[in-house]
């Protein structure tokens, strides 16, 4: 059981660090840092109209997930402003 547990513990870890460099890619092609999630950059931008409408699905998901997303330290290599 354990193995299996520990198995199951990877695969999902595995899963979500895929999630989260694809997730990066997208923000990275659309002209955010590329160490940055969309979730993150929109929840900084949240005012914006694209943003708010990302985040009111996302937190139907989550509650409050672009809030809770937000790195600090990240969006210093921003090409683009959403
Ligand atoms: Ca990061």
């Amino acid at each position: 059981m354990k193995k299996f547990r520990s198995f199951f513990f990877l695969l999902i870890l595995y899963l979500r660090n895929i999630a989260v460099a694809v997730d990066q890619l997208i923000n990275a092609l659309l002209g955010g840092d590329p160490d940055e999630t969309i979730s993150s950059r929109c929840g900084k931008y949240k005012h914006r109209k694209i943003c708010y409408m990302i985040c009111k699905f996302l937190n139907k998901i989550e509650y409050r997930h672009c809030e809770k997303s937000i790195e600090i330290d990240e969006g210093k290599r921003e090409v683009l402003r959403l």
